[in-house]
């Protein structure tokens, strides 16, 4: 299968973040890319092509207008007003307080515009995450035009970005973006299968009142993992979007069985809903050697993940999330891929 890949996403290189009062190093770096690069290299997986360029449009059915105004020039703002590196929210606009009134203050629209302080805004975040809906876009139609499977190759990840929200790494939501294109472009219904260790919160936002986007999402419960404050199982979806939104929460430490378990659940759900294409977050954070992750999976766990999600028989966009054990990530990203491949065209 093609991957979609842009060297933009270098431009997004976090100096640090923060860890029980030190600055650590970020777990999400430039060398993840490089990685699943060599190791898609390696195992000859197909051609690696450059992403088209695109216009605002889709993205601004994703997310709204003062968002996206603010995160394009939010980096240059804040070094106009004397910021030093990374600009990171010190402050929130919680319950009871108003959304509404767009503050003059930068400090406010950070804080209202992010859910977390984990999240450094850097010069180049705007542009790596840009170049990396380019990227979905990109893959969008090459499912369009008829291909089985692409892997859009792209970092800073997305599937914790909402309508006006950055947070856990993600800026813009390369899964929703890319899901958009697709009904955009004559599917009339879209799947989104999140299988990175971490809730997709900003997805589950997205579409939660929307039937035209079922999203299922396998993940550490948010009792005590990130995201925290949203992926619980009662979450079903609201109005139009009711019963199409599935969560299924693991126990940090849950068994490889007991994520496979879910995996046939959350696929079973899918193949109910009927869906013309499907749209996989692939994080592999759920990888045992992961440093900020506690599920168990091997990397020879990982083909079976790609052969269960090509017995959907559908056209099939993957599209990366999470992963920081950095030197297996491509091994684990390829696992997937590859097993996919080997799979494709077997019995549905
Ligand atoms: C992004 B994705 C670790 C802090 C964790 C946020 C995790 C974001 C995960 N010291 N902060 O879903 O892989
Ligand atoms: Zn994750």
């Amino acid at each position: 299968m093609k991957t979609i890949y842009n060297s933009e996403h270098r431009r997004h290189q976090a100096e640090h973040e923060f860890f029980r009062g030190e600055k650590v190093a970020a777990f999400e770096k430039v060398e993840r890319a490089d990685w699943v690069l060599r190791a898609l290299e390696a195992a000859r997986l197909g051609e690696v092509v450059k992403p088209q360029r695109f216009d605002d449009a889709t993205i601004a059915r994703i997310h709204s207008t003062r968002y996206l105004d603010f995160l394009r020039i939010a980096h240059q703002e804040y070094q106009s007003l004397g910021g030093k590196g990374d600009a990171f929210p010190s402050v929130w606009s919680v319950r009871g307080m108003r959304h509404d009134v767009l503050p003059t203050n930068f400090a406010a629209r950070m804080g209202l515009f992010s859910f977390d302080a984990g999240t450094p805004l850097t010069a180049g975040s705007w542009a790596a995450a840009r170049a990396g809906a380019d990227c979905a876009l990109t893959g969008a139609d090459v499912l369009t035009q008829g291909e089985r499977a692409a892997f859009v190759l792209t970092r800073p990840p997305g599937h914790h970005a909402g309508t006006d929200f950055f947070g856990g790494y993600c800026f813009l939501n390369n899964a929703a973006i890319a899901a958009q294109r697709l009904l955009d472009s004559g599917c009339k219904r879209v799947a989104i299968l999140d299988v990175d260790y971490h809730h997709g919160n900003g997805t589950q936002e997205i579409f939660y009142a929307r039937n035209d986007v079922f999203f299922a999402s396998i993940h550490g419960d948010p009792r005590t993992e990130y995201p925290f404050f949203l992926g619980h199982a009662d979450e079903i979806g609201i109005g139009d979007g009711a019963g199409f939104n599935l969560n299924i929460p693991l126990p940090a430490g849950a068994s490889v069985a007991s994520w496979f378990g879910a995996l046939r659940t959350a696929l079973d759900r899918i193949d109910g809903y009927a869906p013309d294409a499907l749209v996989v977050s692939l994080g592999v954070d759920t990888f045992e050697g992961d440093p900020i992750s506690h599920f168990s999976l091997k990397t020879s766990d990982y083909p079976l993940l790609g052969s269960a999600i090509a017995s959907l028989a559908l056209p099939t966009l993957f599209v990366l999330e999470g992963g920081y054990a950095v030197e297996e990530i491509g091994d684990n990203v390829v696992a997937v891929l590859d097993g996919f491949e080997r799979a494709e065209g077997t019995a549905k």
